[in-house]
């Protein structure tokens, strides 16, 4: 099912009573990190072909620094056991050839279903203009002029027919960004990929402890400046959002995976270009309840919890992408994180793969 919130964007404030309720979500069960009690642990000698051993262990999430956003805070330690993870973003290229093998079609590719749409709103809500209701996307489209950074919908458009194989609509394709992260991907469709190749999504806790590349502590992923001397490290957005894209990191939108340096774990690109879906649902108290400063989830709380958009069902996505801007938003640090509805993909969101080593018990204690 699509975005709601993309339908609110397109039809204005008309349409903001579309938004699912959260409360109606499965539950999931809970893991317990603190229990664990793990090391790093030594690279296996089979290696996946694409995919860095990220040794697990100990580390420090989230962050304590001033100006991070709340959902970030409060910085709390934690352990992940050893995994498997795609050293860069999935490719347009990649993504072709499990659509070419599976027919598959992704959920910006189908028609917006009002009998299953409706099942997540408020009773009585009155059904969209049918011309709401096809297939499409969300897509960046800057204005030409400086605008207030409250209103989302001044840079982000519904298009009709943007996809992951049209990322800027109907008229644009793929050419020339076949080694490009594949967009306007949703969850649905990264678990279908994920299943394709026998993989799976990171966790949160696995995507941030990878990015950070066993550099505790630090604002990015490769330290504590943004440009070291005056290198760019990322795709990010440089100038005043959203309208002046500077583009001094070479690029205004995507660009290809692996063009800025590793981290020290040899993973590209976990800051910036995409934002990356992960496999937690989206809980802006989390790190409190990891450090004992909010009420920990049971089985009978939600675990989709988002004080600024109460009504949506939000997946975790990590990283910050191409349109993060110093002027907007400082997503492009380990820590940041935000919700991603859940059923929607934008032309700023991919996703990457982790694969568990074959013995799952590797670096126990
Ligand atoms: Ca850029
Ligand atoms: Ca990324």
């Amino acid at each position: 099912m699509k975005n709601l919130n993309y339908l609110t964007y397109s039809c204005g404030i008309a349409l903001l009573g579309l938004v699912a309720s959260c409360g109606e979500k499965p539950k999931e069960e809970v893991k317990d990190e603190e229990k664990m009690t793990l090391a790093a642990t030594p690279k296996p000698d089979k290696q996946p072909e694409g995919m860095a051993w990220i040794p697990g262990g100990e580390f420090t999430m989230g962050t304590n620094e001033a100006d991070a956003y709340e959902a970030e805070k409060p910085a709390v330690d934690l352990q992940v056991q050893a995994f498997w993870m795609d050293t860069h973003e999935v490719t347009n290229a990649e993504f072709a050839k499990f659509v070419e093998a599976t027919d598959y079609v992704t959920v910006a590719e189908r028609p917006i279903d009002w009998e299953e749409l409706k099942k997540q709103l408020p009773p009585g809500t009155p059904k969209p203009d049918d011309s709401v209701l096809v297939p499409g996307s969300m897509v960046f489209n800057p204005p030409p002029y400086q605008v207030p950074l409250q209103d989302i919908s001044l840079w982000w458009t519904w298009v009709n027919g943007a996809s992951w194989r049209h990322p800027e609509g109907p008229d644009s394709n793929l050419d020339g960004r076949e080694n490009h992260p594949v967009v306007h991907i949703s969850y649905e469709d990264a678990l279908a990929y994920a299943d394709w190749v026998g993989k799976r999504l990171p966790t949160e806790i696995e995507w941030e402890f990878a990015a950070r590349g066993g550099m505790d502590g630090k604002r990015f992923a490769w330290g504590d400046e943004l440009t070291p001397n005056g290198q760019y490290l990322a795709n990010t957005f440089q100038g005043t959002f959203p309208n002046e894209n500077l583009g001094e990191d070479g690029f205004v939108g995507t660009s290809p995976v692996k063009n800025y340096a590793p981290n020290t774990f040899g993973l590209y690109d976990m800051i910036g270009n995409v934002w990356e879906l992960t496999s937690d649902w989206y809980d802006a108290l989390k790190y409190a309840r990891l450090a004992g400063q909010a009420p920990k989830l049971d089985a009978n709380m939600n675990p989709c919890y988002n004080p600024d958009n109460p009504f949506a069902q939000e997946r975790v996505i990590k990283g910050g992408s191409y349109l993060c801007a110093t002027n907007y938003c400082v997503n492009y640090r380990p820590s940041a994180r935000q919700g991603q509805a859940f059923d929607s993909g934008t032309s700023n969101v991919g996703f990457r793969l982790v694969k568990d080593p074959d013995n799952p018990t590797l670096g126990m204690k």
